[in-house]
């Protein structure tokens, strides 16, 4: 594995600190020789993420999240047509749209299903079937050739009938290596130009899914390898990279990880782990990840959580005094990225916490001009006074209008603290 350090890229002399759009203080930086040259992104919030329990989009929901993550740059969308004649009509609308990012209709490895995507003049179909030993025999009750035969019938109807096909090897990552490569081999003659090797379990560790993908790789060169990672263990980020590092050339992803059980890889976290931690050009529009996190939120009712890294609120919150006092003075001191960069927002939080130059800065950014000796004695009046946690936020989009707002609220609060704090010394 080769390892560069990234050029740093910082913007933050002090006129625009606060403005900064991007910067990163050297991360480790891999682009180990398998990297592929491209890495694509498919979102499967409408299939994965819909198989999240107690998550049901409306019809309008479904076609409006594929319009959004179309306009943020995903390269393909995935979506079921066989769940419901609602989900059929969705499918068939979305593929009229004539969107960029491609739809890709999921159904089951059968000749029926493949007519259903037929139906929603499908022009990319993911046929799925499992192909693991526990799976064949407790779940599918096949043998492997029957499940062999099953899977080449499958895309050879897709093929014959003029449809682009991705084939998924269900529970890959406990499939037995040589029947695997069998049936990667099986499919991509048959005319699948992509193979998905979803750790289903999420049971891999990184290592592990580097070696499947690599091994795939190399036993069939020429088919497309999408990873698909399970968050069982908190490793599907980790587990996808890892099969990007060893070849694999798409990943999936939903907004909010969203998923069976413990869902899988997040959309903005993928996004931005590609472009910071490997120098991934992509024409994504980063900006709309926190908007889509909400957007999601709010359509499957399950909260962004608030340490949500990239989109949750804390993302970019400060509050140690020694942590503010140097982003005021230069944000790359503790962040990676600018919140700007993927519409999310900076915010000061002041409390117990608070140091002298987080308070100076409060108060400068409240209008207030006060002596050095009254800005310590507020500091300290912070600490010794059993407060709630206040925060200002320092960037974002509706920015002047919050600091107005913040303005006005927070100066009545530090005035009658500064007034109090005068009446106690006359007395
Ligand atoms: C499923 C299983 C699946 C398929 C993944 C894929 C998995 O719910 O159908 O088609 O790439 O995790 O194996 O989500
Ligand atoms: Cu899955």
């Amino acid at each position: 594995m080769r390892s560069n350090s990234l050029k740093t890229n910082t913007n933050t002399s002090p006129n625009d600190k606060f403005n900064a759009t991007f910067y990163i203080e050297s991360p480790p930086h891999f682009l180990p020789d398998t990297f592929s040259k491209k890495v694509n992104l498919l979102d499967s919030t409408l299939r994965e993420g819909e198989q999240t329990p107690g998550v049901s989009f409306t019809q309008e929901q479904r076609l409006d999240i594929a319009r959004k993550l179309d306009e943020f740059g995903v390269n393909m969308i995935e979506i079921s047509p066989i769940v419901s004649p609602l989900h059929q009509q969705a499918t068939k609308t979305l593929i009229a749209e004539n969107l960029n990012s491609k739809i890709i209709a999921h159904l089951r490895a059968l000749p029926q299903d493949v007519d259903v995507a037929l139906n929603c003049d499908a022009e990319w179909v993911a046929m799925f079937l499992s192909t693991s030993d526990i799976h064949l025999k407790d779940k599918l009750r096949l043998s492997k050739e029957e499940a062999l035969q099953r899977a080449i019938v499958a895309v050879e109807y897709a093929e014959d009938h003029g449809l682009k096909s991705r084939f998924t090897a269900e529970d890959a990552s406990r499939t037995d290596p040589t029947y695997l490569k069998e049936v990667a081999l099986a499919v991509k003659e048959a005319g699948a130009e992509i193979l998905s090797l979803p750790d289903t379990l999420g049971c891999l560790h990184p290592s592990l899914m580097y070696n499947l993908v690599k091994s795939i790789k190399e036993a069939v060169p020429d088919i497309s390898i999408d990873v698909h990672c399970h968050n069982d263990l908190g490793m599907a980020l980790s587990n996808s990279l890892a099969g990007v590092e060893a070849g694999a050339e798409q990943i999936h992803v939903c907004i909010n990880g969203l998923g069976e059980r413990a869902g899988i890889t997040s959309l903005a976290d993928a996004t931005m782990a590609l472009i910071m931690l490997y120098g991934f050009k992509t024409n994504v529009k980063t900006e709309m990840l926190t908007e889509l996190s909400h957007f999601v939120s709010q359509s499957s009712g399950i909260p962004t959580p608030v340490l949500a890294p990239i989109v949750g609120p804390n993302a970019f919150r400060h509050k140690g005094g020694t942590h503010q006092a140097a982003v005021i003075q230069s944000p790359s001191t503790y962040e990676i990225m600018s919140p700007e960069m993927v519409g999310n927002t900076r915010k000061l939080v002041y409390g117990q916490y608070s140091g002298k130059t987080g308070v100076k800065h409060l108060l400068q950014f409240l209008g207030l001009d006060l002596t050095e000796e009254e800005v310590i004695d507020i500091t300290q009046g912070l600490k010794e006074e059993d407060i709630e946690d206040f925060e200002i936020e320092t960037s974002g989009k509706n920015l002047l209008d919050i600091m107005s707002f913040q303005r006005t609220l927070l100066q009545e609060k530090m005035n009658r603290r500064l007034l109090q704090k005068r009446k106690r010394k006359e007395v």
